[in-house]
């Protein structure tokens, strides 16, 4: 390879969340999930790869820092199922299998901040590599989500189901387009990032610890989320926002449940994270229907969907009531039209 590839892939939202693994070590979840792939020109990561005998060690640099392959799994797994295509597509005694591979990937936006930063992440990585080796695949999914799994689903833009699957090996465990993001052109995401520091428990020691010790969220992965998935897929569909929004609120509030059930509690919404719920729904009444829906992952940011004939009469409030400064949000950022900063 004499010539250094570079790829992006944005973060994804998700509205059916992914709570918890069957399998630590494959990253296989419990339950199915829902997400929206963000535009790429927002929030990304930007990852360059070169490769050859003349790069003399497998390196990672994630935001000018050095990481430590040695003992980071989930990068080593990554970067041992690209050299296992590499020999399936090439040869098993092809010299590309042998090269080292240095990486540099930054991300546009604070990383490990409950904005999903390790799905775009390793989604970027894992496209990346594939694409500075020629391995055109459909297992990409697969492998990013042994990275992260969310990252399965930024391997696609749009609506991106990720189905739980059943095999023990994972093989049915994967990522697959509901529709693109020419479908829903009118849907529009607003992200209130309230806090942009490191979250106290990670995605995945957190999820680790509900598994462990929630009684609610076999319920859930069981009796609510199945329907739930069909529901919101059926909405993406027809576009119905109002069901779509309104199934996205039930399963942002049972996820923080599940968390608030855990033992000891993972707590990752804030006061003004609730401040921002209760602005929804009051909102949303006032309106006499659902105009506008949030969702949070494993922190307090909240990110909004509506659609684009609401935004500006929406937003005029919102900014109103959650002014842009550190007393509350920090920045508001509207995803593809507006920027109120
Ligand atoms: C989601 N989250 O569906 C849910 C909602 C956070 C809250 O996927 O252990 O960083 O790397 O598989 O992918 C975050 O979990 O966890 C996540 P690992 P990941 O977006």
């Amino acid at each position: 390879m004499d010539k250094v590839v570079t790829c992006m892939a944005p973060v994804n939202i998700a509205t059916i969340k992914y709570w918890g693994k069957r399998d630590e070590h494959l990253i296989l979840p419990l339950n199915d999930s829902v997400s929206l792939t963000l535009d790429c020109d927002q929030m990304h990561s930007q990852t360059s790869v070169v490769a050859g005998p003349f790069v003399k060690k497998d390196t990672v640099m994630l935001n000018g820092h050095v990481m430590p392959i040695e003992t980071n799994e989930r990068l080593q797994r990554c970067f041992s199922l690209i050299r296992k295509l590499i020999k399936e597509k090439k040869g098993e005694n092809c010299p590309e299998a042998q090269w080292n591979i240095r990486v540099c990937s930054e991300n546009n936006f604070p990383t490990a901040a409950g904005l999903a930063s390790s799905a775009a992440g390793y989604a970027c990585l894992v496209y990346t590599l594939a694409n500075a080796f020629d391995l055109v695949t459909e297992d990409l999914p697969a492998i990013a989500r042994q990275g992260s799994g969310s990252a399965c689903r930024s391997i696609y833009g749009g609506f991106v189901h990720w189905k739980a699957g059943k095999d023990d090996l994972g093989s049915d465990s994967t990522a697959v387009q509901i529709a693109t993001e020419a479908h829903w052109p009118e849907m529009r995401i607003i992200i209130l990032v309230v806090n942009d520091s490191h979250k106290k428990t990670s995605s995945t020691v957190g999820m680790k610890k509900s598994v462990e010790t929630s009684e609610l969220l076999q319920y859930r992965v069981n009796k609510c989320v199945p329907e739930r998935t069909k529901d919101i897929i059926e909405a993406i569909i027809n576009k119905n926002f109002v069901k779509f929004a309104e199934i996205t609120m039930r399963d942002s509030n049972q996820f923080h449940a599940i968390c608030l059930d855990t033992y000891p509690p993972c707590v990752y919404l804030n006061g003004v994270s609730h401040e921002i719920i209760t602005f929804i729904h009051d909102y949303n009444d006032a309106a006499g229907h659902v105009k506008v829906s949030y969702t949070f992952d494993a922190g307090p940011n909240a990110f909004l969907f509506i659609l684009e004939k609401d935004l500006d009469l929406f937003m005029s409030e919102l900014i109103q009531v959650f002014p842009s400064d550190k007393s509350k949000s920090k920045y508001i950022r509207g995803i593809k039209s507006t920027n109120p900063d």
